[in-house]
């Protein structure tokens, strides 16, 4: 059993008072409880405590100054008879005829008035309303101001609207004084669906064996030792049980005194209030439990989330493509001038994922985001993966909490699923992939194969110049020699092997660096992709997670008398 659960029922209170206060923050608490598990927790599961919300808050508005009592039991005990004798009025019909009252009858000592809204409230017809102020001895009767005493109908009854009648009234009234009599006080029915019921209302129920002057003086204290024995097998220990004769005025004194507390006290309301609020917080506490909630989902169950979101997010198809673009730009920019262009002419590998091309790029997909990328779609085993790591970051963020809400975290985590395609695919269109920028080694390289071309070509040109004017007999051109070799060939062979050892040279470089990119860029996409998941999955599982704390926070504040 839960602890909030023990301590409730641990506690009797006898004749301690309740707080009208603390009574409307417990019950604050309880509203707190319903607003935080809201569209969490199965509706059904929350009906009592939505009843006793509006129905506390009725019964405070109405009126504290007035005591609703209620005689309850099974026909023929003598309800009625008890009503009238408390009365000192013939109100109810006696009879012979079982069962006799079959709506309920109301005596308000003090004036009708003030108590008909709280009758309208209960649902007594107005022609079955009596006051006791009219009477000529309403002087005696000062002592009951306040008291409207309600004769039920039997809830043993063949007639089942009685049944529903008096069912429907124990959850109004303040108090119940259920009656008994010597033949049928033991009845399974009383004690199995009536009495044991109440054993949250204690302070606010008194039993009496009634019809005493039937059983032998001798026999009474014996009778009702082996009631108060059934009693506390009911979970009834310590509540008033006296002996009452209603044909006699003398066996009603002791009846009569336990209202006439009652009534001075105008506790009852607050006291029963205060028992609905202990059972409806003893049923919800094995919806919330007493588990420490977790702030979040674990590290390894979001790691696990982040690898599957990047997988089916397609990071490393782009940034392979990132690594393929960085060598074919840096190759376009550091190569040997004469083929540079026809490197230009094939396409580019992140603008055939529609990702941002070479800077300068006109038709840059990036620069306007509703444009989708062409990464390919998640295949089978990524979504599956996907579900998966979705489900165990559910499962571990809910480990510890009461079975009612793993369903509730799980839906949550799910509940963005539908998004989640659309989201990573523009954040991966919209993530910097860190090639933007041209290095400025590129353009120092670029450069310097700009100058051994235009060594060569120009030892290619003094070549041919010195061929035609040797063709034409002209003067031939006075060669300068570097070493043993004419500069214009040398600088012809020369700008040509530069030009080949240039590029050979650059091409583990420009590796290198493709794989650093490729690197840089998978971490900005992977820190992109984790915020799509904090978003689209972890915020709703904290969501959930926050509501639980608060709904375990309000439920314990709610069992705090
Ligand atoms: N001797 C004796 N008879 C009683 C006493 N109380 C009630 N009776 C009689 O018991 C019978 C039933 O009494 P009611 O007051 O009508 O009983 P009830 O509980 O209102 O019965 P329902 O309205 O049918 O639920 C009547 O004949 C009463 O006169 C009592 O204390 N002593
Ligand atoms: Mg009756």
């Amino acid at each position: 059993m839960s602890n909030i659960a023990g301590r409730v029922r641990e506690v009797f209170r006898g004749d301690q008072r309740v707080d009208a206060d603390a009574l409307i923050a417990r019950l604050d608490a309880v509203r707190r409880f319903l607003t935080a598990v809201d569209g969490l927790l199965p509706d059904g599961d929350l009906v009592p405590a939505h009843t006793l919300v509006e129905r506390a808050g009725t019964r405070l508005a109405l009126s504290r100054d007035h005591t609703v009592v209620a005689l309850a039991g099974a026909t023929g005990s003598g309800k009625s008879s008890l009503f009238n004798a408390l009365a000192r009025l013939e109100l109810s019909p006696v009879g012979v005829r079982r069962p006799t009252t079959g709506v309920t009858h109301a005596c308000v000592w003090g004036p009708l008035e003030g108590a008909n809204h709280l009758l309208d409230w209960i649902g007594v017809l107005p022609r079955h309303r009596f006051v006791r102020e009219s009477a000529l001895d309403a002087d005696d009767e000062t002592a009951l101001h306040g008291l409207i005493l309600l004769d039920l109908p039997d809830f043993d009854s063949v007639q089942r609207s009685h049944r529903l009648e008096v069912d429907r009234l124990l959850g109004l009234v303040d108090q119940v004084v259920w009656v008994v009599d010597p033949q049928k006080y033991a009845d399974r029915v009383i004690h199995d669906s009536y009495l044991r019921e109440f054993h949250r209302h204690r302070d606010v129920t008194v039993v009496v064996l009634n019809q005493a002057d039937r059983l032998s003086p001798a026999e009474v204290p014996r009778v009702l030792d082996d009631l108060r024995r059934l009693l506390d097998t009911d979970g009834l220990t310590g509540v008033p049980l006296l002996a009452t004769t209603a044909v006699d005025p003398a066996g009603m004194v002791g009846l009569r005194d336990t209202m006439e507390r009652t009534v001075a006290e105008r506790q009852a309301a607050l006291r029963r209030l205060a028992g609905d609020v202990d059972t409806v917080v003893a049923d919800l506490d094995q919806l919330v439990g007493s588990a420490r909630p977790a702030g979040g989902p674990d590290d390894t169950a979001v790691n696990g989330l982040n690898r599957a979101l990047a997988g089916a997010a397609g990071v490393p198809a782009v940034t392979e493509a990132v690594e393929w673009a960085y060598r074919h730009r840096a190759g376009a920019a550091t190569g040997w001038p004469v083929v540079r262009g026809w490197r230009r002419l094939r396409p580019d590998p992140l603008r055939r994922l529609h990702l941002p091309g070479p800077p300068g790029d006109q038709s840059d997909p990036a620069e306007s985001l509703v444009a989708a990328t062409s990464v390919p779609d998640p295949t089978a085993a990524q979504r599956s993966a996907l579900g998966l790591a979705i489900r165990a970051v559910a499962d571990r963020a809910a480990a510890d909490l009461p079975a009612a809400w793993p369903g509730a975290v799980t839906s949550a985590a799910r509940s963005r699923l539908g998004d989640l395609p659309d989201a990573l695919d523009h954040t991966i269109a919209g993530t910097d992939l860190g090639l933007d920028r041209r290095p400025v080694w590129w353009r120092a390289v670029g450069g310097v194969q700009w100058l051994v071309t235009i060594a060569a070509v120009v030892g290619l040109g003094w070549l041919v110049l010195g061929y035609a004017l040797r063709v034409l007999g002209l003067p031939a051109l006075d060669n300068p020699m570097v070493g043993a070799v004419p500069l214009p060939t040398a600088l012809l062979l020369g700008g040509l092997l530069a030009g080949l050892l240039v590029a050979a040279l650059t091409r583990p470089v420009v590796r290198w660096a493709a794989r650093r990119a490729r690197a840089r860029a998978e971490q900005r996409l992977t820190a992109r992709v984790a915020q799509v998941g904090d978003e689209y999955v972890l915020t709703p599982v904290r969501i959930v997670l926050g509501s639980y704390a608060q709904a375990r926070d309000a439920l314990r504040d709610a069992a705090r008398r």
